[in-house]
């Protein structure tokens, strides 16, 4: 273990000036700052956005700002650890709660990063991926991988709110971010391919030599497959929690190049405490109610809210009836990176 590192006040006037002259600082008064010891220390505080608290102000903002005027009519879901109007919800993961009136639509474009959306209210939206019609229903994840073409429409009566999560911090950061804009797109006349070609888990269209499979084979998971899923999981689950990954159905691997999905049950009364993992995460009430207690700080959750966690966090889930969550998290990136890691308590 290093003994304390000097400051910087230690250091002469005459030789900080020259060194500020030559575009130069010392790196050992600012060391811990990028390398803390044991653990990192992070920005992001939990936050928690009650669906109850946020719909009204997303429905003001429908009669406010027309959709055309907006391109996407979005409230962001700042961390609280960076203060209102910060573009994420974490240091990797961006949050936003979009509304889209019946008979509007948001103009196609494509972008760097990488999106996906989980649908929290109303029926009859849609979003055009690659020409690929994806129904929006609600707890559906429809994706929209970086570099592909899409659109929003809405076809029903009810406004439709969704969540969007983007990896766009990453990108930012990366000075990678930016945007395409394009006409509406034509749509293939057919279901999206979770209904064509992979309407049962385990079973894939028959792979010849000269298949050709897309990169992002499957972009909607429809919702009322997970819950099924989950279910039987937790009939035969011996009191632990059910969880399910949502992967690529050719490859095995997350859906997503950063972000990955993490469908999990809790009973009436269930309790989880999960490992301290190295990734960030956000957490979606598709339905139910319960707490989590994040490093001591305790969240009542409802039904549509959602909240977040640092990375290592400390959390207690404890539903306080049947529910189901969507969590949301940067474990894809850490695996590549070759850092992810859980730690026990
Ligand atoms: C975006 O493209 C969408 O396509 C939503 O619906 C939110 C936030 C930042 C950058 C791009 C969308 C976004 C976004």
């Amino acid at each position: 273990m290093s003994e304390q590192l000097g400051t910087l006040e230690e250091l002469p006037q005459a030789y900080r000036d020259d060194m500020t002259r030559a575009g130069v600082a010392p790196l050992w008064p600012m060391m811990r700052n990028v390398l803390p010891h044991g653990a990192p220390n992070p920005i992001t505080r939990p936050g928690h956005w009650r669906f109850d608290a946020v719909r009204p102000l997303l429905l003001r903002a429908g009669e406010l700002t027309p959709v055309e005027k907006a391109e996407r009519r979005v409230l962001v879901l700042s961390d609280p650890g960076r203060g209102t109007g910060a573009m994420q919800a974490t240091a990797s993961i961006y949050l936003g709660l979009q509304l889209l009136l019946p008979g509007e639509s948001a103009p196609a474009h494509k972008h760097t990063p990488s999106a996906a959306r989980i649908v929290v209210e109303g029926s009859g939206g849609y979003t055009v991926v690659d020409g690929e019609k994806l129904p929006m229903q609600d707890g559906d994840l429809v994706l929209t991988p970086g570099g592909d073409w899409h659109d929003h429409g809405h076809d029903g009566d009810e406004p439709v709110i969704w969540l969007d999560a983007l990896d766009l911090p990453l990108f930012v950061y990366l000075e990678g971010s930016y945007a395409i804009e394009g006409p509406l797109q034509t749509r293939r006349n057919r279901p999206d391919a979770a209904h064509v070609e992979y309407a049962a888990a385990g079973l894939v269209p028959s792979r010849g030599p000269a298949a050709a499979t897309r990169r992002y084979p499957m972009m909607r998971f429809p919702w009322a497959r997970t819950e099924a899923a989950l279910r039987e999981m937790a009939r035969f689950a011996d009191g632990s929690v059910a969880e399910l990954d949502f992967i690529n159905p050719e490859t095995g691997t997350d859906v997503l190049p950063t972000m990955g999905f993490t469908a999990m049950m809790l009973a009436e009364g269930q309790s989880d405490r999960p490992p301290l993992r190295s990734s960030s995460a956000a957490f979606h009430v598709v339905r139910g109610r319960g707490t989590t207690v994040i490093n001591g700080e305790t969240v009542a959750w409802g039904p549509k809210d959602t909240f977040t966690a640092p990375v290592f966090a400390d959390l207690t889930h404890t539903a306080t009836e049947e529910s189901f969550l969507v969590r949301i998290h940067d474990r894809p990136l850490q695996d590549k990176l070759g850092y992810y890691e859980e730690r026990s308590r």
